[in-house]
């Protein structure tokens, strides 16, 4: 597939996705939907991709919905945005959550209504100091999606939640990292720099034990502390007998810096 409204590359196990209508501040259309989607299946088909890192072009990270696609003429029949959601936002979410590797999100502008979820829907989320967060949804009369309702009240709690939610305020970077929102704010002219060391650290990284890690800390939202215990017991099993783990302890035993292979 051609891609015309993302710029996708992948190189030394690192995945980049950066969303690419910066006229428009990254907001999603049908197209870049597509295109995201084909992209995402590329990095899942991918066996040696050890890290994803996902942001945006320009000034903005995303805003969410492009709401040129959304104006209709009065009268005129109402677009069904729950078909829209089941067809691109949802998987969107999904596949995000659910690839096999750490997803970083750097967020270097603007991320307003799905895209602030979309962000708060990756692994670890890094914003450049003048980036900002908006749940803009109820400006036009919806509710939070993308996984709003989801994310929000369990990162920064309901009242939180609810409040950004109902006033859609701009939450700085800078707010966000102190909420708990996101992992970590950055100078702007440090974000660069910032963003590549991550990229760099997680890439050689023992990536079955990241992806490990992400899905059990995803599943503890739900689980009791007993079926915790009993998948880390059931995941570690399997990470003992990976290369990794093997190269780890070998490491540590030689006193060198372990060569990761993500196998
Ligand atoms: O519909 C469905 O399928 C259901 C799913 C919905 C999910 C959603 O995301 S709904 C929420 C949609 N998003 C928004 O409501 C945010 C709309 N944008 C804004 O509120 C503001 O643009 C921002 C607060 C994000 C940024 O403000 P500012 O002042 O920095 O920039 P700006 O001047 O408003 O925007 C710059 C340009 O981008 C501008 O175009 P122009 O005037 O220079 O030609 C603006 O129209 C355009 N733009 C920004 N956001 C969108 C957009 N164009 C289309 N859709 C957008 N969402």
């Amino acid at each position: 597939m051609n891609y015309q409204h993302i710029l996708y590359a992948a190189e030394g196990g690192i995945a980049r996705l950066t969303l690419n209508r910066p006229e428009r501040l990254n907001s999603f259309n049908d197209a870049m939907h597509a295109e995201v989607r084909d992209a995402l299946s590329r990095v899942k088909a991918s066996a040696d991709m050890r890290v994803l890192l996902l942001t945006g072009a320009g000034r903005g990270f995303c805003a969410g919905q492009d709401l040129g696609d959304r104006a209709v003429a009065p009268g005129s029949e109402a677009v069904d945005l729950g078909a829209s959601i089941e067809r691109n936002y949802k998987p969107l979410v999904l596949a995000l959550r659910a690839l096999p590797l750490p997803v970083i999100c750097a967020v270097n502008g603007v991320a307003a209504g799905a895209g602030a979820n979309i962000a708060l829907a990756c692994d670890i989320v890094i914003a450049t100091k003048s980036a900002s967060f908006i749940q803009a949804f109820s400006k036009i009369g919806l509710m939070p999606d993308s996984g709003g309702t989801y994310f929000l009240p369990r990162l920064v709690g309901s009242a939180r939640a609810i409040g950004l939610s109902m006033l859609g305020d701009k939450l700085s970077a800078e707010e966000a990292a102190a909420w708990g929102l996101i992992w970590k704010c950055v100078a702007d002219a440090e974000f660069p720099a910032s963003v590549e060391a991550l990229v760099q650290q997680l890439s050689t990284a023992a990536t079955r034990g990241l992806a490990a890690t992400k899905q059990a800390m995803y599943a503890a939202r739900e689980n009791t502390l007993e079926a915790q215990l009993e998948l880390e017991r059931d995941v570690q099993r399997v990470l003992g007998r990976s290369a990794d783990y093997r190269e780890g302890v070998s490491a540590f035993a030689a006193k060198r810096a372990p060569r990761f292979t993500g196998t």
